[in-house]
């Protein structure tokens, strides 16, 4: 069996069954007003499995303290599973040591830490910063505000009419004054899969340094930090099936141990006196206070439950699924697609002429399914489409196509109310 693809071509049907791991996340068996879920809103946070849920839980309930700082049993334990979850999350982006992998509240706060520690120590009047068309907007306000501290220069690579970059614009845009390179290795507005490895090389061939956001990347990309080559790696917790408040910062520990620490508190010092601050080593060095103890803990144990299905085959099916609620939702004559990039992942983004997105959202709620409208934190996107918004199914792995069926009869069912 075979299905066609976003982009025309002739895919083998995976084998993939979603109902074997749809019972693992206890969210998915609720019902919202009377019909059961359909959560289609993964891109903006994807569930929690109970393995997740247990390991978060099995914390508080038996050895919630904090870390690094007790030598009673349970500070040792927390401490234990905190480094052994870095350990893990190293070993997952195969970054060449635990000093190079930083807890931050996510990927907002990654993006802000390289923003403000790299930035305001490296970058100086006249350097440019170019980022591109499809920035979420954590990607570009940390860049706007330190152009605004130190003279820099922004500059932004444009998107086609597909949805994808404009590579030959990329090369015309980089030059020896480009010091930073920031772009999204998956655009939550589009979906589009963008060449970083390739950009990573280019921008280094002209010495900038690159910050990849890659938010939308984990759930859906095997990710190899030395293989990519990238300085800057960041990305969120609770979109790949781990808790909020939690996110990772790859640095290259080069680059991170020439950064001053970008806040101030416990953990982050050797020691101190009124006369002098001695900064502890990396990772530390940049995880001032107490960080989210259970929320990494379940990070790691999220990343190990994808490991164990196998981030291809999950990537496999998110592509069928896109394949398919892409051909159905291209039927209906007043939907248009907003991204047909040819590497995309499982982002589906529309506009139904003449009917508000918030209006398909607040339908579709009614029927059970959950999506995101509005401008998703990318306003240029939307600038760049003249649109004001969108609607946005994102899929899972756990996603099935009767999930897609329901998302298409009751987006037909807007339509008949609406126009
Ligand atoms: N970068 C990308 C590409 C994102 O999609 C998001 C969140 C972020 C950064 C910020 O992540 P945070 O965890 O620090 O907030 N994107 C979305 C979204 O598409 N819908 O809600 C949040």
């Amino acid at each position: 069996m075979s299905s066609k693809s976003v982009n025309g071509t002739l895919t083998p049907e995976t084998t993939f069954n979603p109902h074997l791991y749809r019972k693992d996340f206890p969210v998915l068996s609720r019902e919202v007003h009377g019909k059961p879920l359909v959560y289609l809103d993964n891109a903006a946070s994807s569930q929690m499995p109970q393995q997740v849920i247990d390991s978060y839980a099995e914390y508080h309930g038996s050895y919630h303290s904090n870390v690094h700082r007790g030598v009673h049993a349970l500070s040792q334990q927390a401490t234990d599973e905190y480094e052994g979850a870095r350990e893990y999350i190293r070993a997952y982006i195969n970054a060449s040591s635990t000093k190079e992998v930083i807890f931050t509240s996510g990927a907002t706060d990654s993006i802000n830490l390289v923003a403000q520690s790299y930035g305001r120590t490296n970058i100086k009047e006249g350097d440019e910063i170019l980022i591109t068309n499809m920035e979420h907007h954590a990607n570009i306000v940390p860049w706007k505000m330190l152009c605004e501290e130190t003279g820099a220069v922004l500059k932004v690579i444009p998107i086609t009419d597909k949805g994808e970059l404009d590579l030959e614009a990329f090369e015309e845009l980089l030059s020896e004054k480009t010091a930073i390179l920031g772009v999204v290795m998956v655009s939550n507005a589009l979906g589009t899969i963008n060449p970083v490895k390739e950009m990573i090389a280019k921008a280094h061939e002209k010495g900038a340094v690159v910050v990849v956001d890659g938010a939308q990347a984990m759930p859906h990309v095997r990710i190899d930090v030395q293989d990519l080559d990238v300085d800057f790696f960041a990305f969120s917790a609770h979109k790949v099936y781990g808790p909020t408040g939690c996110g990772v910062l790859y640095g290259k520990k080069s680059l991170l141990e020439e950064m001053p620490p970008y806040r101030g508190g416990g953990d982050m010092i050797l020691s101190v006196s009124f006369d002098e601050v001695i900064y502890n080593q990396l990772p530390y060095k940049f995880e001032a206070g107490t960080p989210g103890i259970s929320q990494v803990i379940g990070l790691a144990r999220a990343l190990k439950y994808v490991d164990e299905i196998g981030v291809e085959k999950i990537a496999a099916w998110e592509d069928e699924l896109l394949s398919y609620a892409t051909q159905e939702i291209k039927k209906i004559p007043q939907v248009k697609v907003i991204g047909e990039a040819e590497n995309k992942a499982s982002v589906l983004s529309f506009v139904i002429e003449g009917v508000h997105p918030h209006d398909i959202g607040t339908i579709l709620d009614e029927d059970g399914i959950a999506i995101r409208t509005g401008h998703h934190c990318a306003q240029p996107v939307m600038e760049r489409f003249c649109i004001p918004a969108t609607s946005r199914a994102s899929f899972a792995f756990y996603n099935t196509k009767e999930e897609v069926d329901a998302l298409i009869a009751s987006l037909k069912k807007v339509i008949e109310i609406f126009t």
